[in-house]
């Protein structure tokens, strides 16, 4: 099996991935500059289409994932609109919707989408937790220093890449499309 390439400009996200993908002996390399993202607020269309033109493009295994907070209390906002609120609002600008706030519950949402030899595969992870009121933690991205999965007391950016893929919505995915790929052909989606 060729290298898998990872379409994304997320070093944090490719890290992530590639930690997963050792346990499953698949290799993969990061392929930054060439996601383009479709309007859509449904994450399963962003990858799917994202992950079509990409291969329709370089020609070679292809691996897109996108992922969202969605916090109850907002009605699953921020969502798929994760990336542009975190750019504008940020950790801080979250915060402050959440001030007052007495339902902390929100869930991160992944979606993959990987072409290998005209098969598509497709899957979802998911991970719950609290909004923390104020942040901790130097590790990881995005909204991690704020986000507590259920069970744990340390927020995402408080976690090693390897204590947080225990947990995260983007591990799981990765774990049910590389168990999808080794296992082949059931639940695949032909070119
Ligand atoms: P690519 O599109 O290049 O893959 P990205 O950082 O824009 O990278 P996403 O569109 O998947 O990735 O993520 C949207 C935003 O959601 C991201 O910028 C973060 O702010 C947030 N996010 C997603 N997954 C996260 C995670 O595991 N931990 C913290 N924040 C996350």
């Amino acid at each position: 099996m060729p290298k898998i390439c990872v379409v994304t400009s997320n070093t944090h996200k490719f890290d992530e991935i590639s930690d997963v993908s050792r346990e499953y002996g698949v290799e993969v390399e990061m392929c930054p500059g060439l996601k383009l993202e479709i309007q859509s607020d449904n994450l399963e269309d962003i990858v799917l289409k994202s992950a079509l033109l990409a291969y329709l493009y370089l020609n070679k295994p292809i691996l897109v994932e996108d992922a969202g907070l969605f916090i109850n209390a907002l009605n699953g906002f921020p969502g798929p609109y994760s990336s542009y609120v975190y750019k504008t609002l940020g950790v801080n600008g979250i915060l402050k919707l959440m001030d007052g706030v007495t339902n902390r519950r929100a869930c991160f949402k992944s979606a993959v989408a990987l072409v290998v030899n005209n098969r598509v595969l497709s899957a979802q992870g998911e991970v719950c937790g609290v909004i923390t009121t104020y942040p901790r933690g130097q590790g990881g991205f995005g909204f991690d220093p704020i986000f507590i999965p259920d069970g744990e007391s340390r927020t995402f950016a408080e976690m090693s890449v390897s204590e947080k893929n225990k947990h995260s919505h983007r591990a799981k995915a990765i774990r049910k499309i590389f168990e999808l790929l080794l296992n082949v052909n059931h639940n695949a989606t032909y070119l």
